[in-house]
Parts: structure tokens; C-alpha cells; sequence
């Protein structure tokens, strides 16, 4: 049973499901287990906290109860899967943008899934898509966002990390949190519903080009089988990183970034 309905500006009729939990073991499971009912797109699983949060590669994402945005959306989308690179972005802006708009924090993206303040993780995205014969794909896209934690809670993280406190100084309630998750799926909506042509799909990649701070950046950059180095040049419309190596340009669809100067 869905809690709310979360409105799509510029798709009048259009509503996504909020579904609150107080705690889960990862709301990207959750989401997962729903797409085995036949449930449509736009189901937003929401939960206060997780008990098994997941990063990429089966890292651990953190959270203690009441500190966080937990939060995965069910997609169904029907354009070509090498655009679906670009659903992280368009999270990431729309995540951006919000956080910009209503706490006035500025936030840079580190590629591929990262929200950073002043170099230090404030919110980090998980995509993953399932393909089955003969029907479209499901991405499920979840994003964690650190809200009310102190800085003595996320050093225990052993990374840099930070907080909507710490950065603006407003402690997230409940409905607060339920409230700016609400404004970031429906942000992201109207983003994502707009991938499905290709004027979007050069929009949402030259927005998130805009706001990414590992453009022009020397990069290392460690995927599963190998490791580059070079400069990080510009994302394509696919959401990919060009890398500029001494030998030849190449894209890099995914795998994780060490900026080489300037943290
Ligand atoms: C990510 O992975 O940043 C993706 C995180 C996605 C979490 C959401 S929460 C809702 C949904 N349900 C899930 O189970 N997952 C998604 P990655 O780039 O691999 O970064 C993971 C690394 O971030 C960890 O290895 C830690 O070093 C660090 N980390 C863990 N918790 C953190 C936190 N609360 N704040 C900042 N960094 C954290």
C-alpha cells in the first residue's frame, strides 16, 4: 500500500508512489522484491533506516536511525540501455538541485554516483538494472543522503563525509526528511521521464557536465579489470567518462575516481 502520492511537475495526472518504512535491510531490495508482483514504475521505496545499505561493488552504506534519507526508486524505463548510465545523472542533479534550493548547501558531483561537499561525501547512488528477454529492463536507482549527522558520528565512517546539519546547520524531523525526499523523486521524474528523448538525454548530460567537478581533473580511474590514468576531459550524452590517457581517448562507462590534485 503506498503512504503518498508524489506529484511530476509537467505530467499533470502523473503520480509516483511514496512507500515509508521505519526499517529495512536495503529499500534497493525492497524495490527489488516489488518488481516480482508486476508492479508499474515510480514505486519510491522510503526507510528511516537500513539494516544490510549497499554500496556499489557490495560496499556497505552507513546509516544510524533517524540520521538519513534511505530511499530507491523502481524504473521501468523504455529508451536504449546504453542511456541508462544517465539515470544516475539526472539523480544526482535533481539530488543537487534540491539541496541547493532548500538548504542552500553546494554540492559538486564526483563521477559516477557521487554528491560531494567541499570533498567530503554527503549522498552517494546506487543504479541497478536487471534485463529480462522480451521485456523492458528495471533499473532500480536508491540514494543514501546523510541529513542529521555530527561530525563525530561520520569520522567513524574513516572517510570524508558530511551532513544537511553540518553543512546548514537545520536538523531534519521526519516529515522533513519524508518532505525533501519527496522533492527529489519528483525533480528526478521530471528528469528521467524526459530520457526517453534524445533532446533530454543531451540535456540531463550537459547539466550533470556542468555541475561535475571531475571535468578537467587528472583522474585515476579503477575499474573491475584495469586501472587509467589521465584527464578526465568531458562526459558524453551516454553518461560516460572520457579519459584523455597518453595513448588515446577513452570512455569509461563505470568504475570509481581518484582525483590525482586538488582535494
Ligand atoms: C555509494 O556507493 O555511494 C552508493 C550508496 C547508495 C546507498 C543507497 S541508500 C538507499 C539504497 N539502498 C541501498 O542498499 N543502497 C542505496 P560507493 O560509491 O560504493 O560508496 C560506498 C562507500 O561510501 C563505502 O565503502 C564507505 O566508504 C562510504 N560510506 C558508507 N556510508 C557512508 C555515509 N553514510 N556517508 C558517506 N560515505 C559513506
Amino acid at each position: 500500500m503506498s503512504d503518498l502520492k508524489i506529484p511530476i511537475p509537467n505530467y499533470p495526472g502523473l503520480l509516483w508512489d511514496l512507500h515509508f518504512h521505519d526499517v529495512v535491510d536495503s529499500t534497493n531490495h525492497v524495490a527489488s522484491n516489488m518488481v516480482k508482483d508486476g508492479v508499474g514504475e515510480g514505486q519510491v521505496i522510503l526507510s528511516d533506516h537500513q539494516t544490510s545499505g549497499r554500496g556499489r561493488l557490495d560496499r556497505q552504506w552507513i546509516d544510524n536511525p533517524g540520521t538519513s534519507i534511505l530511499m530507491s526508486i523502481l524504473l521501468r524505463p523504455d529508451f536504449p540501455p546504453e542511456f541508462f548510465y544517465l539515470i544516475t545523472s539526472a539523480f544526482s542533479v535533481a539530488t543537487l538541485q534540491i539541496l541547493n534550493e532548500k538548504y542552500s548547501i553546494a554540492t559538486q558531483l564526483k563521477w559516477p554516483n557521487d554528491l560531494m561537499v567541499s570533498n567530503k561525501k554527503i549522498a552517494g547512488i546506487l543504479a541497478e538494472a536487471f534485463f529480462k528477454n522480451g521485456g523492458n529492463a528495471v533499473v532500480i536507482v536508491g540514494i543514501g543522503i546523510n541529513c542529521n549527522q555530527s561530525e563525530p558520528e561520520l569520522e567513524l565512517l574513516g572517510r570524508p563525509a558530511t551532513s544537511i546539519l553540518i553543512e546548514s546547520g537545520f536538523e531534519l524531523d521526519l516529515e522533513a526528511r519524508k518532505q525533501l525526499a519527496m522533492d527529489i523523486a519528483s525533480k528526478f521524474a521530471q528528469l528521467y521521464l524526459s530520457l526517453r528523448e534524445p533532446s533530454g538525454r543531451i540535456s540531463v548530460a550537459s547539466m550533470y557536465r556542468h555541475e561535475c567537478d571531475t571535468i578537467g581533473r587528472l583522474v585515476r580511474v579503477e575499474m573491475v579489470d584495469e586501472t587509467l590514468v589521465g584527464v578526465a576531459s568531458d562526459i558524453s550524452v551516454e553518461g560516460h567518462l572520457l579519459v584523455e590517457t597518453d595513448a588515446c581517448m577513452r570512455a569509461v562507462p563505470a568504475g570509481d575516481v581518484v582525483h590525482l590534485y586538488g582535494e
